[in-house]
């Protein structure tokens, strides 16, 4: 089954709550609205807040009592999306197949429109209740998206644009810049759920492997980052590795982990086809 098939319930979930989320267009000033509007919808692949509803099962509660982290989350992620793709960075025309933020806003209403991504993503996170939860969901996104984090990889990334990048270097950049926040989600996930501290750290070492291995299929997607210094083949073992070290931590879940177990197995068949290999492990 294709993947926005399978978790459609879960994508048509997350978008109600973020276009209720977000203010209106006809709400002055209309302009940044409508540029988080746009650069919110339609969406990607929704990855980080699917995460968040998915360890949320696995910790054993409804998966839509984290409904505001998976939202928040998403917020941050479309935030980075828009800035990355700025003139001063990535300098991207096209993003989710339509003109990027600045392309069609301006580059000034863009840096703006980040900006308000992220401020109400923490805005959506303060109104959780119990508000101890909100807390702790405020500290692991924001450690997750600041300079111990995804803002850390990308200045690592930045800095090391004209080097040859060492294997650990280039670790630090995927963990930091990709990896840390897609663990956050399925800590938050947890956080979320009420997991006990045993089945919270397996849910947090899940994030971490995939959130490892979510980068290295990017890079094979695009024939970077790792891609550049290692043969595909064996980045695609790597990811194999991973993907397996994430689902051993989260099978003594039971079937409360099934959609942890289906989004580590949706990651690793879409590893581009000419990069699979067959090899037995
Ligand atoms: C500039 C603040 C700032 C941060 C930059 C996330 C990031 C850090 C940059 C985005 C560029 C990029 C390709 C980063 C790697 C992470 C990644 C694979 C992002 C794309 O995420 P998907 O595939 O996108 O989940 P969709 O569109 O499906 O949501």
């Amino acid at each position: 089954m294709k993947y926005e098939t399978f978790f459609k319930k879960e994508i048509q979930q997350i978008d109600k709550a973020l276009e209720s989320a977000l203010p209106g267009e006809n709400q002055y000033p209309n302009s940044i609205h409508a540029a988080m509007r746009y650069s919110v919808f339609p969406g990607g692949k929704r990855f980080r807040p699917i995460m968040v509803f998915s360890a949320c099962e696995a910790s054993g509660a409804n998966p839509s009592n984290g409904l505001a982290a998976a939202c928040a989350v998403e917020l941050i992620h479309c935030y980075s999306l828009v800035h990355d793709d700025l003139p001063a960075l990535d300098n991207d025309d096209f993003r989710r197949n339509k003109p990027t933020c600045h392309k069609q806003f301006g580059e000034a209403m863009a840096v703006l429109t980040g900006d308000a991504l992220l401020t109400i993503a923490f805005e959506i996170l303060s109104k959780v209740r119990p508000a101890a939860r909100a807390v702790s969901l405020v500290q692991e996104l924001s450690t997750a998206s600041g300079t111990y984090g995804m803002i850390g990889g990308q200045v690592a990334d930045l800095e090391g644009l004209n080097e040859t990048l060492t294997p650990s270097r280039l670790d630090f950049i995927s963990i930091h810049k990709t990896g840390k926040l897609i663990k956050a989600s399925a800590v938050m996930g947890a956080i979320c759920g009420g997991a006990g501290k045993l089945v919270r750290e397996r849910i947090q070492k899940f994030g971490e492997f995939t959130g490892l291995a979510f980068q290295l299929v990017d890079d094979l997607q695009d024939g970077d980052g790792y891609a550049r210094i290692v043969k595909a083949k064996e980045v695609h073992l790597r990811v194999r590795d991973l993907i397996a070290n994430a689902k051993r931590e989260v099978r003594p879940l039971g079937k409360k982990a099934d959609k942890l177990m289906a989004l580590a197995d949706f990651l690793l068949n879409s590893i581009p086809r000419g990069e699979h290999v067959s090899v037995d492990r």
